[in-house]
């Protein structure tokens, strides 16, 4: 490759006066932002640890009321970006967020899509657009762009929950903002139960639903139990995995980022495919090793770690318990931008 010329090689005057005039030679720089063959990604693999993160989490509770914080959380930012950035890579925002009894997380709604993965705690709930979508440990709830959300809390211990937005992906596009909203009334249940047959969907009326969001909240127990029929029934060295859709249309649920489930086996090593998004992993129940480019992370529950893209990743359950994991990348958004690769199969025809 042929190297190109430094900024030093140039007169000081020279630069000098491109300075003074907002221009930048390109060949310098040209290395940086366009390397050969691979990205140089500021993402760096990065796990959080959820026992250090409670105590501190639960201290938040203590130091800062729920007024003065609107949202409880504490971010999990990848040293990769510097953490003032708040990011976890170049698309994902990771935090965990605290609801102590009787608190109420005031309505608002933003340009972010959100989603809330339950950690513990039982009795909180999410009101989406009127709709009240109780927490449960390992349950999904949607709070895509633009609509309607608050959170309330009936239960007696605190319950915490992680929240991954497309935040940064806003804020570098220029399009984060949020309105402040009023308590809403005519609160009904969520919608969810109506979807929850595999292969149909309701149509009062012989009408599909044209809720652009018709289902905000997923539980875990039913996701649960479709990962354990696959295991069941599939060969040992297969992938038990589901994504979260829109069960109106078959897309993925929210328009930027993924959300997958897995369960690996007692015992089960999986190869994962080396792909261009950026991922994230938390344990929902059990624990498992992440080994990213070879180094191994261990995952207890509630753990989370996050991976750059076009990285070769490798998921081991050590244990005699089956593994669960949640899983966020921004597959939706490469594919979109027409940047996805899978570059396993590119390796596999080469060799
Ligand atoms: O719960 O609405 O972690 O607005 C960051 C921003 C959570 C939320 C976050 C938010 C929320």
């Amino acid at each position: 490759m042929t190297e190109l010329g430094r900024l030093e090689d140039l007169p000081q005057e020279y630069r000098d006066a491109l300075t003074k005039l907002n221009l930048v030679p390109l060949w310098p720089s040209l290395r940086g932002v366009m390397p050969a063959n691979k990205p140089r990604p500021h993402t760096v693999p990065t796990m959080w640890k959820y026992a250090d993160i409670k105590p501190l989490l639960l201290q938040a509770g203590e130091l800062t009321p729920i007024e003065k914080a609107e949202r409880r959380v504490l971010v999990l930012a990848n040293p990769g970006h510097t953490l003032e950035k708040m990011q976890a890579s170049p698309a994902m925002y990771l935090g965990m967020q605290l609801l102590l009894p009787g608190e109420w997380a005031a309505s608002h709604r933003h340009t972010p899509n959100a989603i809330r993965m339950i950690v513990e705690g039982e009795g909180a709930y999410t009101t989406v657009e009127g709709e009240k979508c109780y927490m449960s440990r390992g349950d999904l709830i949607l709070t895509p762009t633009g609509l309607w959300h608050e959170h309330g809390h009936d239960g007696k211990d605190p319950v915490v929950w992680l929240d991954v937005l497309d935040l940064p992906l806003a804020y570098y596009l220029e399009v984060s903002y949020h309105n402040e909203g009023v308590k809403q009334e005519h609160v009904e249940a969520s919608k969810e139960p109506f979807y929850s047959t595999g292969g149909v969907v309701p149509s009062p009326m012989f009408e599909r639903s044209k809720q652009q969001y018709p289902m905000y909240r997923y539980p875990w127990t039913l996701v649960r139990q479709t990962l354990e029929k696959m295991a069941a029934l599939q060969a040992p060295d297969e992938m038990a995995s589901v994504t979260y859709v829109n069960p109106e249309t078959g897309d993925d649920a929210e328009n930027i980022l993924g959300y997958y489930a897995l369960m690996l086996r007692p015992g089960q090593t999986l190869q994962l495919p080396v792909r261009s998004p950026s991922i994230v992993f938390h344990v929902i129940e059990g624990s498992c090793e992440i080994d990213i480019e070879g180094v191994p992370y261990q995952m207890g529950l509630a753990d989370t770690t996050c991976a750059p893209g076009y990285t070769p990743i490798t998921l081991k359950n050590h244990s005699s318990q089956p593994s669960f994991l949640f899983m966020t990348d921004e597959t939706p958004l490469h594919r979109k931008l027409g940047v996805f690769e899978n570059r396993t199969k590119r390796s596999k025809k080469e060799t």
